[in-house]
Formats: C-alpha cells, sequence, structure tokens
C-alpha cells in the first residue's frame, strides 16, 4: 500500500486531536478524522492526484486537498504546525497514552502542570488528581491501565507498519551491485504480532555496495552503526533495521540464525552439540575437525540436524522441535487456502467503498466466495434498518456470480450476512426470525468491555448459543497497545464454541490480529474451528489478509481447522449451523 496514504492519514489524524485540544470546535476535528479514514483507505496513491483527482476522495474537500497538496510540495502543513506551537508538547505527550483524551490532558496540563507521561503516574500515585473535576477513581485506573498498555508496547512496531518498509528496503537492497539475494528474517518472517525492530539479509561477495545502498535510502535519520557485516539505521519513522551481509554459502545458516527466535535457536543449537556439532550463523560445522557440513540453505541446515525445514511461523520453541523429529509438524495454513473472506463491510455502514466496489476488488485477489457482513442497527451511529439490508440484500442476489475469477470456473459466490452487536447480556440486534434470512452471521463486542469477568464470559457463550451466529469476531476486542483483551474466561468460551458449531474469528488487521497465536492454539486443543477475516472497511484492507495468515501459522493452523479455505459446499453446510433443524422441526 502506499505509504504517502498512511503519511497522510496520520497527519490528519494528529490535526483533528490537536484541534480539540485547543477547545477548537468538534465538528472540524470530526471533518479531518473522516478524511483521514478515506485518505489511509484510499486505492489511489495520494502523492500522485492533483487538486481534482483529491476531491474524488470520499470526504474530500478543497480545504483538505489543498493541504494534501502542500503536504508533498513543502514537506507540511502551514495549519497544522501552528496548532502544533501553540500546544505544549507535555500535553501532546500526555496525549499519546491511549485512555487519556486530550480534553483530560489539557486539564492536567493547566491544573497540575503535568507534562510527562512519568509525572502523571506520579501524580496519580500520590492521589493528587482526586481533586480535579470529572477526575475519580474509575479514571485513575484507566489512566493507569493506558500507561501500562503505551509502555509495554515499548517502541515496537505494528506488523504491517515494518512489513510495508521491509519490502521497500528488499526490493531497494536486491538492485545493489553484486546482491545475490535479499530478504527479510527476525520477528518479521515470523509474523510476530509486534517488531522490535527490523532484520533484513543480503547475500554477496563483496559487502560495501549493499551496505551503501542501505544507508543512502531515502528514510534514513541515523546511521548508528556502520560495519563490514553488519550496520543498523533508525528510519524517520523510528524504527531500526539491522542489515547483515554474508558470503552467499552461508546464506542458509544465517538466515536460520537471523530469523530466531533466540529460544528456537538455543534448542537448534542444543541439538547440534548432541551430534558432536556446532551451529553458527556461519554454518554447520564438524566440532573437533571444524569442517564445514552445511550452510548453503536452510533446508540443508535442518536436515543434518535431523529435522524437516521448519516454517518460520512455527519457530518460537511451542513444541516445534520435537514435532519436526517425530516428523508431526502440522501441514499450515497458506494464504493461497484461503477461498474467501467472511468479514467485510461497505459505505452501507462504516465502509468507505460501496457494495460494488468492494465485490471486485475481492474478485480480483481470486476468491471463490465473499461475504458482506455490514453493522446491524444496535451500533446505532451506523443507521441500519431492516429495509436498508434487505436492500443491500437484493443487490448481493444481483452481483452473486457476476465475477468471474481467472481460473475458475463459474463466478464468485456471495454470502449475504450481518456483523451483529453482542450486547451486554449476550443479546444481538435481530430475533430469529429475521437473523435466519442472512447467510452467516458473525457476532462482536463492542462496548462494555469492562464488564466483570463472569458477566462477559456469560455475554459471549449465549452469542455462541445462538442458531444463527456463525463466527465470534474479534473475540477479546484487543486493539494492539491501545486496548487490552477482555477478561473474559477464553477456556470456557473455546469450549462454548466447540460444542455450538461457532467460529471463531482471526481478526486479520494489523491493529488486533485477535484471536492472538497463543490462544489460537488453545482454542484449537478444543476442537474449536477458525474464520481468518480482514474485517474489511477499504479495498485495500482487503490484502490485510495474509497478517491473519501468519497468526493462524503461529496458531498452528492446518487447512481443517479454517472454514474459509474450505470447498463453498462444506462451509454453506457448517453455516446452516442451528437453522436446518429448527427449520424441519418448524
Ligand atoms: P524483535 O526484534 O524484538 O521483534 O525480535 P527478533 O526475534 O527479531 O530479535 P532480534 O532482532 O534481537 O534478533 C534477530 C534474531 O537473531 C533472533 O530472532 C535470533 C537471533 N539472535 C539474536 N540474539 C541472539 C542470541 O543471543 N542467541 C541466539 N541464539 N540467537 C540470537
Ligand atoms: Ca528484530
Ligand atoms: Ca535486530
Ligand atoms: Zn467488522
Amino acid at each position: 500500500m502506499a505509504r504517502s496514504n498512511d503519511e497522510v492519514a496520520a497527519l490528519f489524524h494528529e490535526y483533528a486531536d490537536l484541534i480539540s485540544i485547543n477547545g477548537g470546535d468538534a465538528y472540524k476535528s470530526r471533518v479531518y478524522e473522516k478524511a483521514a479514514r478515506s485518505i489511509g483507505g484510499y486505492h489511489a496513491d495520494v502523492s500522485t492526484l492533483d487538486v481534482k483527482g483529491l476531491q474524488e476522495i470520499p470526504n474530500v474537500g478543497r480545504s483538505i486537498a489543498e493541504k494534501i497538496l502542500e503536504y508533498f510540495r513543502s514537506g507540511s502543513v502551514s495549519a497544522v504546525e501552528e496548532l502544533r506551537a501553540k500546544i505544549p508538547t507535555g500535553v501532546r505527550r500526555l496525549t499519546a497514552i491511549p485512555t487519556l483524551g486530550p480534553k483530560k490532558a489539557c486539564a492536567l496540563h493547566e491544573e497540575l502542570g503535568i507534562s510527562s507521561v512519568e509525572e502523571l503516574a506520579d501524580a496519580i500515585h500520590d492521589e493528587r488528581l482526586r481533586d480535579l473535576k470529572g477526575f475519580g477513581p474509575k479514571t485513575e485506573e484507566n489512566i493507569l491501565h493506558g500507561i501500562e498498555l503505551l509502555q509495554s508496547s515499548g517502541e515496537r512496531a505494528l506488523l504491517d507498519v515494518a512489513m510495508d518498509l521491509a519490502d521497500d528496503i528488499v526490493t531497494e537492497l536486491s538492485r545493489a551491485t553484486g546482491c545475490q539475494r535479499c530478504t527479510y528474517a527476525g520477528s518479521l518472517r515470523r509474523f510476530r504480532e509486534t517488531i522490535g525492530d527490523i532484520d533484513v539479509l543480503a547475500a554477496a561477495d563483496r559487502s560495501a555496495p549493499v551496505m551503501r545502498a542501505f544507508t543512502e535510502l531515502p528514510y534514513v535519520s541515523e546511521v548508528i552503526a556502520h560495519g563490514e557485516k553488519k550496520t543498523s539505521i533508525r528510519t524517520t519513522k523510528g524504527l531500526s533495521v539491522d542489515l547483515r551481509v554474508v558470503p552467499p554459502d552461508s546464506w542458509g545458516a544465517a538466515l536460520q540464525y537471523f530469523t530466531g527466535s533466540k529460544a528456537h535457536n538455543i534448542r537448534t543449537r542444543e541439538l547440534a552439540v548432541h551430534q558432536k556439532l556446532k551451529l553458527s550463523e556461519y554454518g554447520l560445522f564438524d566440532a573437533e575437525s571444524g569442517k564445514k557440513i552445511a550452510s548453503e540453505t536452510e533446508e540443508d541446515v535442518y536436515a543434518r540436524l535431523g529435522l524437516p525445514w521448519i516454517p518460520p511461523t512455527l519457530r518460537e520453541d511451542r513444541g516445534e522441535i520435537e514435532a519436526g523429529l517425530h516428523d508431526e509438524l502440522p501441514d499450515l495454513v497458506q494464504e493461497t487456502d484461503i477461498r474467501g473472506d467472511l468479514h467485510t463491510h461497505t459505505d452501507l455502514t462504516d465502509g468507505l467503498a460501496p457494495l460494488e466496489e468492494m465485490v471486485a476488488a475481492a474478485a480480483e485477489r481470486g476468491y471463490a466466495y465473499y461475504a458482506v457482513t455490514d453493522h446491524g442497527p444496535n451500533l446505532y451511529m451506523q443507521r441500519m434498518t431492516d429495509e436498508r439490508i434487505l436492500a443491500q440484500r437484493d443487490r448481493v442476489r444481483e452481483l452473486d456470480g457476476e465475477h468471474t475469477t481467472r481460473g475458475r470456473r463459474g463466478g464468485m459466490r456471495l454470502l449475504h450476512g450481518a456483523e451483529l452487536n453482542i450486547g451486554p447480556d449476550g443479546t444481538v440486534d435481530w430475533p430469529e426470525e429475521f437473523l435466519a434470512g442472512f447467510d452467516l452471521c458473525v457476532a462482536s463486542v463492542h462496548s462494555h468491555f469492562n464488564q466483570g469477568s463472569e458477566a462477559l464470559t456469560r455475554r459471549i457463550v449465549r452469542a455462541c448459543e445462538n442458531p444463527c451466529v456463525n463466527i465470534i469476531g474479534h473475540p477479546t476486542t484487543r486493539l494492539i497497545g491501545k486496548r487490552p483483551p477482555i477478561d473474559a474466561d477464553l477456556e470456557e468460551i473455546f469450549a462454548a464454541c466447540a460444542r455450538t458449531g461457532t467460529a471463531l474469528e482471526i481478526n486479520a488487521h494489523p491493529d488486533r490480529l485477535d484471536l492472538r497465536d497463543e490462544d489460537i492454539l488453545r482454542a484449537k486443543r478444543h476442537g474449536v474451528k477458525f474464520s481468518v477475516d480482514s474485517d474489511a472497511h477499504a479495498t485495500v484492507h482487503l490484502a490485510n489478509m495474509r497478517y491473519g495468515v501468519g497468526t493462524a501459522q503461529r496458531g498452528w493452523l492446518t487447512r481443517d481447522d479454517v472454514i474459509n479455505t474450505w470447498p463453498e459446499t462444506r462451509l454453506r453446510s457448517f453455516l446452516l449451523k442451528g437453522r436446518t433443524a429448527r427449520r424441519s422441526r418448524g
């Protein structure tokens, strides 16, 4: 995806925040908020558009279009700079706390002179917030929670941010003189949910030209270390990148080493020692004679240790070594196995693109089926009505099978669904008679995150017991670095899913990745099935599927575990759930 769109979106999000911090009008702030979302989800690269082209983006008018042009012309937008200058950096630092809004941040700065996250934490512990209007013990607890989240996510980047950058670096370095191979390794190759730093590996006989190409990348803000074997840089966005250049014949050993994880490497090294071998980033050697035994490919290295090649997403020392030794590694689900997306939105609710565009983009991805699941009426701001959803259903039926995807007989099948809201008591938007008219229903929690554990658990179990609910969307509702997972009893929910034939979603949005890998592993033991979905609100989000599949792999899932890899007939019979029994009885 075009990075310039993300840049401009981030700038306008900040501008919207600055407007509210400054006590500006809420309407204006919302206008920029909306524009930011539209730009982030727009299919064309905004840096290539003129004033007219820019105004074709939903929610972008002339004045916003001009600010975008100004940004690409001069590197900044004067209106944004003016507000930045007005607001003390201390206040801006405070708004980095995900649970603290701009108004409260301002009050803290003005009333108590607090201008850093640390000062705020101290003030809460000294109970100095108690006297401020609008700050109760509950607010304090929320703020402390936010500070914890902020500090635990630390400097780690979200997966998509790191991946976009790494893809770009690998493309650039591959063009450098003498570069024979280049790829990313480390946590990124393992698809961890957040990335500490990017590790890039290149193979070349002479490292200097590759190192030079690296330090000359346009977004390098600082060269931290510069050497023959390893160079480290920091980018303008604050992310660090390590590049190692190795001789072509040690490629496999180096890739194995720098992919990690550290825990996995320790285990592979132990295996080597037991066989009187020595494993390092240079190769696998005979411990006594020092003779090199394997190094060119990862497959060679693993084979000489008595292991099959282990997929990077499994390399966390969670049993993959034992499984490998017994030839019991799972046949992991791949992105190419995915036949369709089962949770997506259109502009009928909070999506950015009309139905026709979403469907065309899905067909472009080669899907055999595709579900449209806009929000039900209980998220009141979405203004859904029975008439509107039924009108959408008619349109979906008309488009069903109309897109023929390359290499497939017959057209892409469309499923008409909805994303229901699981209310505080576990009920959902529509009565069963109405729900039975949908091909599938996703149901998710969107509010009341702080109910007690028992109430939260009962709430989701009740949704599972609804015969029309097929998938629990973003099951723990966490937002990485922003909102913790809800405190429900997951084991009980997993058991309910398995018992009722309800799938759990692996939401592929890089802010969510929900369920997370460890929970997937636990759920799988209960026999739960999963649906890997993009939850796309724009055509460009459909491509987030790769992060969902990576997460599914980290949870050891195979095709059989993932319902949207199944042929359409098997999927449809899973989706009937309790509805058949009800129909034949009734
Ligand atoms: P990150 O950057 O925190 O997201 O996680 P990684 O896994 O990318 O860690 P990083 O960048 O420190 O190191 C890259 C890989 O290099 C790591 O996955 C395994 C390998 N490695 C680094 N330090 C050690 C070490 O002390 N021992 C062993 N065996 N391997 C190491
Ligand atoms: Ca790393
Ligand atoms: Ca590193
Ligand atoms: Zn959704």
